[in-house]
């Protein structure tokens, strides 16, 4: 069955990978399943069409035959649940791993979020300078958390799994902030999943969309 996914016809971050497409590339590439893309601009993502794939309006969405999803931890699980190599086969592992995925979601991203809007939207404010290290400070604290977890494991349990996956994902918004040179086992946590060859190809996969050589995965 054909899966398809949507992307940014053109991404702010110019083929950073930092747009939400590139974790659902990511997992797709981990578990070896090809994957078609379709493109959709700023007002298409608005219009009655892709509202009936995604309720706000958004990137990435997920189609395979008569399933459609949007949301990427309930694309990245899908596509766990479904085909081997993202989620242990063991079920407490593998319910672990899910409490990673929602770990990365729910507790790490939020503040990783406030910070970009932080920087992005309310640099301009007369607040912004007294706000801005209290937000990173916020974003230090869930570092620190998750630094002293991974101690020098490779990976959050074990093997890699869709918590790393999602982990790593939330963590690389964090990159141009420099926050994680203070956490060099975060550094280099992050650095294996960019290492990881199915990392690799998604990450090429959306520049390649920047680039104006889209193609499926
Ligand atoms: N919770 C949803 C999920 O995980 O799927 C969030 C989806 C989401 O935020 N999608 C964004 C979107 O469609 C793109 S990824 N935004 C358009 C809109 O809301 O109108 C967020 C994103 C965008 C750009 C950058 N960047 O340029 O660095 C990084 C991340």
């Amino acid at each position: 069955m054909t899966i398809t996914i949507t992307a940014f016809e053109r991404s702010p971050d110019g083929g950073k990978g930092l747009a939400r497409d590139t974790r659902v590339r990511w997992a797709l590439e981990e578990v070896g399943k090809p994957y078609e893309v379709r493109l959709v601009s700023f007002r298409a993502m608005k219009e009655p069409a892709h509202l009936a794939l995604h309720p706000f309006g958004q990137i990435p969405t997920y189609e395979e035959g008569d399933l459609a999803l949007f949301e990427t931890g309930a694309i990245v699980f899908h596509i766990g649940e479904r085909y081997a190599g993202l989620l242990p086969a063991d079920a407490n592992a593998r319910a672990r791993a899910i409490s990673w995925m929602f770990a990365a979601l729910n507790t790490v991203e939020p503040p990783i979020l406030e910070l970009a809007t932080a920087k992005l939207l309310e640099s301009d404010k007369h607040w912004s300078k007294e706000r801005l290290p209290l937000v990173e400070a916020r974003v230090r604290d869930r570092l620190k958390q998750l630094s002293d977890r991974l101690g020098d494991a490779d990976w959050l349990d074990g093997g890699f799994s869709a918590g790393d996956l999602m982990m790593v994902s939330v963590l690389l918004r964090l990159k141009p902030s420099g926050l994680l040179h203070g956490f060099p086992n975060l550094s280099g946590y992050v650095a294996r999943g960019e290492a990881r060859p199915a990392y690799k190809r998604a990450f090429e996969a959306q520049a390649a969309v920047a680039n104006g050589q889209p193609g499926a995965g």
